[in-house]
């Protein structure tokens, strides 16, 4: 494991002495430091510290990671995320934290050239490197659909990925299989973990994932040869463990019942919630609502006026048809559950607590009341939020159960 790479690594340079070397200064260090703290607040080891400075003091101590990173069927916008930063000089920042050994969109070399320092990495490193894998692998007829110098893209990986120190599946091609597995998925496309789930995997889903997810991982792993705590799809949770939905800025509109009918109408001029067009916020688990893409505010799917597609959970992106609306899994939206203002105040009695009985059951039936409400606006009346935006039926209304428009 790592421990392996600190104690036999001084021909690697620690962060600090590297970014020394290069003239890069302290100040955009701890910037950078701030910004992972903001993306991980909690965690996540590296920055479970009280300021910036403290993070960037502990991790200017670490070696370099060495990672090398292999793309299979992908668009490389993971690569893209990671490089297309507000600043420029953060891209270079982040290359110059990790010691990227190989990656064959940013090298200079080509072909043959290019294969011989991949060959020449992995032995190098071999054991102690972080393989990076985007995209998704083809496995159909032998993995014949994707070869690499000759090699179906299934062998290179059991090579390259089968000799690190531990293996990030960015992206969600890399995790799942992610669009190219899309039915029919022609090239029997899969994710890494389908092919060594025996092997130390992080999955990052997202098309693509939050950059700051990847680094948090890869220098923690570098820090103390240990991982952040995963969830049941080997998703760190320090990224993964919310919904969009409790975080959305558009919540309020949601729990008010504002819906956008169509793009471009006023509602989606307003800014209002985007569930009616196929939102998958309630279903989907990713930090996107609170870290936004490329330091930008408002840089995320909702925040520009698109649903969620829910392209960090497998059974949802690309999965489900994208204007097809998700379950409403909480109980109730908050109006319908808030107490009554005028709530009889007195001693508890046997009465009262009967009272209480019946106000428990009264709240458990304006769950039901308001699970109700998006039924009735969509085709499947026993079912919140079953059926597709725009069906056939017509929507039921009553004046208590409407649901808002603008004029
Ligand atoms: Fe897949 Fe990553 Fe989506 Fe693209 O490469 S996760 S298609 S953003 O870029 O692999
Ligand atoms: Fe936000 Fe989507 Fe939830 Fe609406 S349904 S509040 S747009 S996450
Ligand atoms: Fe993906 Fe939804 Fe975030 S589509 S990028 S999980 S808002």
């Amino acid at each position: 494991m790592l421990s392996s790479l600190v104690t036999s690594s001084r021909v690697l340079e620690t962060i600090d002495e590297h970014l020394l070397r290069c003239g890069i200064s302290r100040r955009d260090f701890v910037k950078f430091c701030a910004s992972l703290m903001v993306a991980a607040p909690f965690g996540l080891a590296i920055t479970d510290k009280k300021t910036p400075e403290d993070v960037a003091q502990g991790l200017g101590k670490v070696i370099r990671p060495p990672v090398i990173w292999i793309a299979f069927q992908d668009c490389t916008g993971c690569t893209e995320t990671l490089l297309r930063t507000s600043h420029p000089d953060l891209g270079d920042l982040i290359l110059n934290i990790i010691s990227l050994e190989y990656h064959e969109t940013l090298m200079a070399g080509s072909g043959k050239q290019a294969e011989e320092a991949l060959a020449e990495a992995v032995a190098k490193y071999s054991g102690k490197y972080v393989c990076v894998v985007e995209g998704s692998i083809p496995t159909r007829d032998k993995g014949v659909y994707m070869k690499l110098a000759g090699r179906p893209a299934m062998e290179v990986l059991a090579d390259v990925a089968g000799k690190a120190a531990a293996i990030v599946a960015i992206g969600s091609c890399a995790s799942w299989g992610g669009i190219p597995s899309a039915d029919p998925s022609p090239t029997g496309a899969v994710g890494v973990v389908d092919l060594m789930p025996e092997k130390t995997i992080v999955n990052l889903p997202g098309c693509p994932p939050n950059p700051y997810t990847l680094l948090g991982v890869v220098l923690q792993f570098a820090e103390s040869g240990t991982l952040p705590e995963l969830d049941g799809e080997r998703r760190p949770k320090f990224a993964y463990d919310r919904d969009i939905h409790e975080h959305c800025p558009r919540r309020g509109h949601f729990d008010a019942g504002h819906f956008v009918k169509q793009f471009g109408d006023e509602g989606h001029r307003e800014g209002w919630c985007l569930y009616e067009m196929g939102c998958k916020g309630p279903d989907t688990h990713a930090g996107c609502s609170t870290r936004h893409f490329n330091e930008i505010p408002d840089v995320w799917p909702i925040g520009i006026g698109a649903p969620c597609i829910g392209c960090t959970e497998k059974s949802i992106a690309f999965r489900m048809p994208m204007f097809q609306v998700v379950q409403i899994h909480t109980i109730a939206t908050p109006p319908e559950t808030y107490a009554p203002i005028s709530s009889p105040q007195g001693a508890i009695s046997p009465v009262a607590t009967g009272l209480a009985g019946l106000a428990a059951g009264a709240l458990a039936g304006a769950g039901y009341v308001a699970s109700r409400k998006f039924s009735k606006v969509r085709n499947d009346q026993s079912v919140p939020g079953s059926g597709l935006p725009g069906g056939s039926s017509t929507p039921e209304k009553d004046p208590g159960t409407e649901q808002k428009t603008l004029p």
